[in-house]
């Protein structure tokens, strides 16, 4: 019997004693402290059959028996055949269940059954399948869940769930928060592979399935990412990801036929071009039979695409797509498109408008390996934007959501913002594309529209920090957006409470505030920053701080026209930019009423003075004051929140957290001060509270 040491914490570069529980994130498999639940379980346990063989069933013996050891304390033994009355036993066989339930899974999906007198049964079709069952029958565990009765019946809902790295090869991360990349350093892959390996564990518990390695602002080494120079390298890390069911991808910069392929052009009507791409994608799959494709970012903030050769968006796309076809590889093509050079002083150009202008004349152009990438909102990751109207707008390309989970905008890590209640906000907005119920995780989910390519995708948010994402709670949003990628429809209180209990364990009191800290986090954030939905006011570049008119005369299309009498960007049809046109009816009109608008909105779509009177009965101005010093407030009552909890988990978590919190209080003052202070000399108008502002 083999036996398997916990995550190798030891063995892993950059992490030492004493920060394993913070490297071992949610996959801590504590020692169960109820002997009795410890008893019971063991006797499910003790033997495991398993009658298949593959790298992906390598991995479950090896996580199962991690798992088993930790949480009851013995190795089980495994076998490929049931020789103990009670035993967990792993089968693709359909004669496992009913064949009607059989039939309905599908090849990710899972059942997980106990039948009295036999143990517990985890059935699936594929290997994969039974990984993601292993892995929740584990979670069970940590859970303290009972498995004397267990009838689970899962299929993850979005088809690809990606996970998308902003990583460069000199081992920086654009946007990174948690140090360097695990991949890359120096123009090297750095070959530590457990530590790749440990991430692997981490994103496959969580049911991701896709990952691309590098930024999609793809610089001159990183094109060389798909020739013989580094193609060796990139076939261990993707062997490592295989084997936990996650297919790796790689960007790649449009003009690599110019970069690395002798050419004078990248023109994709260009017979030369395509034969380029035709042997650049023959050579990936010779050290690669199962890449997953390419990410391309083109046309957007100075990177090349097919513009500059008067081609479209799609000539471009499926250029590439055509080269990968025949081996099963897709295109992500990032919807990011706007103009970066755009002139302040001009009035009419709106950077929220780009991506629909842009994409939807091609809707039905694109071939069926081809994704288009639409980020969340229509500017650029903000704390509070409207939902994108290209998604729900397409109705005849395959698309992916972009969600951004390192967190430019929203506190750098540095600031507790836990995303979850974000994203579901936006998964269930209602587009009304094909009438009432055409929500955003339908369309995603392939379901309204019949999508070949569906799913999500989103930034990652981890480093080789010995904590993966710098601020330990922010291992939540990795956590969290796996499971949502997994099923959108699961509640935020549902993930967090078990992203809680399995990285801290049960202690009520950690469950009771950690739960209260996480849930409200990000409307918190939003409180003390931008307000009403206008955006940026960050420092510029570095995106982190204060700098309420940073963005306001630059050529980045983010501004909020701040003046003595009011705020706000009108994107109405009637007098403004009309982006509220993108929109499907109600929501365009609602968007385009001022009376109608979510408060939360309001500046994003109108212009409005400091004393227009919101849903909420405060005026505009009253609103900037009160949610300013509130979400100060709030962030005090995190901080004492987290100090009950010390002695009740490890120190150095604890200590980690509390001085991010502290780091988090005294940033948040800044905020308030500078913004509060900001628009009462702007506006000249006072606190009806009387509060301190300078
Ligand atoms: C990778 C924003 C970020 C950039 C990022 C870009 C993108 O503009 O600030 O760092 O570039 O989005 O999504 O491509």
């Amino acid at each position: 019997m083999a036996f398997y040491s916990r995550l190798s914490t030891l063995l892993t570069e950059g992490v030492e004693e004493g920060q394993e529980t913070s490297y071992n994130a949610w996959l801590q498999y504590t020692r169960k402290e109820n002997e009795q639940y410890v008893k019971n379980a063991q006797q499910i346990v003790s033997q495991i059959v398993l009658e298949e063989s593959s790298p992906i069933i390598e991995a479950i013996k090896e996580e199962l028996t991690i798992g088993i050891n930790g949480m009851l304390g013995f190795s089980p033994m495994i076998t490929s055949e049931k020789t103990c009355q009670l035993a967990l036993t792993l089968t693709t066989s359909a004669s496992a269940t009913s064949e009607n339930t059989y039939s309905k899974l599908n090849h990710e999906g899972y059942l997980i059954e106990t039948v009295e007198g036999e143990g517990v049964y985890i059935i699936g079709k594929t290997d994969r399948a039974l990984m993601y069952g292993a892995y929740h029958f584990l979670r069970l565990i940590q859970m303290d869940h009972s498995l004397e009765q267990l009838s689970i019946n899962e299929n993850p809902v979005n088809q690809v769930r990606m996970i998308n790295h902003w990583d460069n090869m000199d081992g920086s991360i654009e946007r990174g928060y948690a140090g360097n990349s695990i991949f890359f350093k120096d123009y090297r892959f750095r070959k530590n592979y457990q530590r790749i390996k440990d991430y692997a564990r981490l994103l496959a518990s969580t049911g991701i399935n896709a990952v691309s390695i590098n930024n999609v602002n793809v610089h001159k080494i990183e094109s060389k990412l798909i020739t013989d120079e580094y193609l060796p390298d990139v076939k261990k890390v993707a062997s490592i990801f295989r084997t936990y069911g996650i297919s790796t991808f790689l960007s790649v910069n449009y003009a690599s036929p110019i970069e690395i392929g002798g050419l004078e052009t990248a023109d994709p009507l260009d017979e030369r071009v395509k034969q380029f791409w035709k042997e650049a994608v023959e050579k990936i799959y010779s050290y690669i039979p199962d890449f997953g494709g390419f990410i391309v970012k083109a046309d957007s903030e100075n990177r090349p695409g097919p513009f500059t050769y008067g081609r479209n968006h799609a000539d471009g796309a499926n250029m590439l797509a055509e080269a990968l076809e025949s081996f099963g590889g897709m295109i992500v093509w990032r919807c990011f498109v706007y103009n970066c050079k755009q002139d302040w002083r001009d009035r009419e150009t709106d950077r929220a408008r780009a991506a629909y202008d842009h994409f939807m004349p091609l809707d039905g152009q694109f071939h069926d390996n081809v994704v288009l990438q639409i980020k969340n909102g229509p500017m650029d990751f903000q704390v509070r934007e409207p939902v994108s109207p290209l998604l729900g707008g397409l109705k005849h390309t395959n698309h992916f959501i972009e969600f951004q989970i390192t967190q430019e905008y929203l506190g750098q890590q540095r600031h507790l913002a836990y995303l979850i209640p974000q994203w579901k906000e936006v998964l269930h907005f209602d587009t009304y594309a094909e009438g009432e119920g055409s929500t955003i995780k339908k369309i995603i989910s392939g379901s309204l529209y019949n999508q070949k390519i569906s799913g999500i995708a989103a930034v990652s948010n981890i480093g080789d920090h010995y904590n993966w994402t710098g601020h330990t709670l922010a291992q939540a949003n990795l956590y969290g957006y796996g499971r949502l990628t997994w099923n959108s429809d699961y509640s935020s209180e549902r993930i967090t409470d078990e992203w809680i209990r399995c990285t801290f364990g049960s202690d009520e009191k950690v469950q009771e505030h950690l739960f209260h800290m996480l849930m409200n986090s990000w409307e918190t954030y939003e409180k003390y920053t931008s307000p009403l939905g206008v955006g940026w006011m960050v420092t510029p570049g570095h995106h982190y701080g204060p700098n309420i008119d940073g963005y306001e005369y630059q050529a980045w299309g983010t501004y909020h026209f701040a003046d003595r009498d009011g705020i706000g960007v009108d994107r109405t049809k009637k007098s403004g930019t009309g982006y509220t046109n993108q929109y499907f009816s109600p929501n365009a009109d609602m968007y385009e009423s001022v009376e109608r608008c979510p408060d939360e909105l309001l500046l994003f779509f109108h212009h409005v003075p400091y004393t227009h009177k919101l849903a909420s009965g405060k005026t505009v101005i009253q609103h900037i004051y009160d949610t300013h010093f509130l979400g100060v407030e709030q962030v005090e009552n995190i901080v004492d929140r987290w100090k009950e909890l010390n002695e009740r988990m490890d120190d150095r978590r604890y200590q980690d957290v509390y001085s991010r919190l502290n780091e988090q209080l005294l940033h948040a003052k800044e905020w308030r001060d500078i913004v509060n202070t900001y628009f009462y000399r702007k506006s000249g108008i006072d606190d009806d509270q009387k509060r301190t502002i300078y």
